[in-house]
This record gives C-alpha cells, structure tokens and sequence, in this order.
C-alpha cells in the first residue's frame, strides 16, 4: 500500500491527526499524555513503565512503515502508567538514511502530538565521543547539531530551537539519577558509522555523542509544541575515540547488555515526569 506521507501534496499533519484517530479507535484510549521512542538498547523499559494495555503493530497505522532494522520492535504501545498517565510508546523508527524522505521519519513523533501527548521522551543508540564514557553509559542530551543537511519543516517555517531539550527534564532525570552526564548529540545521516576524521570535526564542532536519528524527530516535537527529554544510550565510543573498529554485532551486546539498567531508569524518570 502507499503510504500518503510520500505523495508531496498531501498534509502531513492532516495524515498524523488520522493515525492518532486509529489509534484511538485501536486502543479505546482518547489522550496520551505522553510518548516515547525507545531506540537501541531502551526497549525493555516499556514493560516497566506501567500496564500495557493495547499493542498495535505499527504498519498498520496510517502513515507508518515497516521497520528496516532487525532489534527495532514495529509496535506502539498504550501504557497506563502507575500516576494514572498515559503513555505511547513507540518501538517503530523510520530512519533518515532508509531514503524515505524525512516526512516519515518524524511521522511517529506528529503522530504521538496529535494524539494529545505534550511530553516527547526520544531515546537512542549512540557513539560517544567523550573518552571516560564507556559502552553501555546512559546520558541526557542537552542540544543537538543537525547534520543532515534536512529539516521536518516545509516551506517558510521558522521556528526556535532554544532549550530544545528541556532543562527542566533534565534537571528531573537527574534528581532520579545524579549520575547523569550531558552531551550535545550529533546527527549525521549514517548509515555507516563516522570515519575518526569526522568524529574529530564534530568534536571540534562541539559535539559529544554522534547518531543518526534523534535531531529531525526533536525538531518536529518542537514544532509540535511538545516538551522534549532525550537520552542515548552510549554504546560505543565513536570511530577513533577509541582503538577499536566499530561493529554492529557489538553495538547490539552493548544495548542488549545495558537494558537491565535501562529499563528501571527510564521508568523512574517517566514517573516523575
Ligand atoms: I548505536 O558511532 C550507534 N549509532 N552516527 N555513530 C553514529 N551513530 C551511531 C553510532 C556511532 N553508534
């Protein structure tokens, strides 16, 4: 089936406000209040976030695509949350390097606005560049820079990205855990990973942490007019940083190895929310 997203005539907002009634009709759930994209390494926070209520694959909303990445679950979730919250819990991204425009790679996030939730938790896998974070380090994204080159937004649309990751989230995942470093996350288009020379330049640019997703999708909350906290999970050192070549089977262990430490974070910080 196409998917309406790609037709450049149509309204991607109009297509988010459908899938957010399928949704709705899906789950019996009118609102969220919040929502989360669980990256690599996040997944198994989202049995502790609550009660799941309804699992929905994802292709079978509008606007959504089937997932290129094996690990990366197809699914949203409607979780009750113990504060009697709702939570949408988003386990299908659409990345910027599968070359389906960026229309759907920030649909999941639209999506997740116009179904009420006003909180956007965006979490991923990610390189380090700050040398005393070792694989499996979880940190709080304090800024981004957006290497893409691509915006979510069309036409003429200016809008202010000043504490685009909330400080006060922030603040409240560290009051749950103080250990929590910081870093500005830089999102190159990938798929391959950095050479070292790149990883030089964006340290140089005032990067820490280097990914491949979350910069767009914050963007398009932003827009949104929703609240944003973002994590990675540090999974690797980035390309240079450290001696090693980087391996994807190893970037997996990493994320598989951190989950246990994850999942129980990520729901004390949702609660506290
Ligand atoms: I997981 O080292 C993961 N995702 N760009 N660089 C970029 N994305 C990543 C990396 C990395 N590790």
């Amino acid at each position: 089936m196409a998917n309406p997203l790609d037709d450049p005539t149509t309204d991607p907002f109009a297509i988010a406000a459908q899938a957010a009634s399928e949704i709705a009709e899906a789950t019996g759930v009118a609102t969220h209040d919040i929502a989360l994209t669980l990256g690599s390494g996040w997944g198994s926070a989202a049995d502790l976030l609550g009660e799941t209520t309804h699992t929905i694959p994802a292709d079978e909303i509008t606007g959504f695509s089937k997932p290129a990445l094996v690990g990366h679950v197809g699914t949203l979730r409607s979780v009750l949350l113990p504060n009697g919250k709702r939570a949408l819990v988003i386990g299908a991204r659409t990345h910027y390097y599968e070359n389906h425009g960026v229309r759907r790679v920030v649909h999941s996030v639209r999506t997740a606005a116009a179904t009420g939730a006003t909180t956007m938790v965006l979490t991923n896998g990610a390189g380090g560049i700050k040398e005393h974070w070792k694989p499996g380090t979880p940190v709080l994204i304090s800024d981004h820079i957006n290497l893409t080159a691509d915006s979510p937004l069309e036409g003429a649309t200016f809008i202010d990205l000043t504490d685009l990751y909330a400080k006060r989230l922030r603040d409240i995942a560290r009051e749950i855990e103080p250990s929590l470093d910081e870093g500005v996350y830089t999102q190159f288009r990938g798929p391959h990973y950095e050479t070292p020379a790149e990883v030089q330049m964006a340290k140089a640019i005032g990067g820490h942490i280097v990914g491949m997703s979350t910069a767009l999708e914050a963007i398009a909350a932003r827009q949104a007019g929703m609240e944003i906290l973002g994590m990675s999970l540090i999974t690797n050192l980035a390309a240079g940083i450290s001696k090693d070549p980087l391996s994807h089977a190893e970037v997996l262990e990493a994320g598989r190895d951190a989950e246990a430490v994850l999942g129980p974070l990520l729901a004390k910080i949702v609660a506290a929310l």
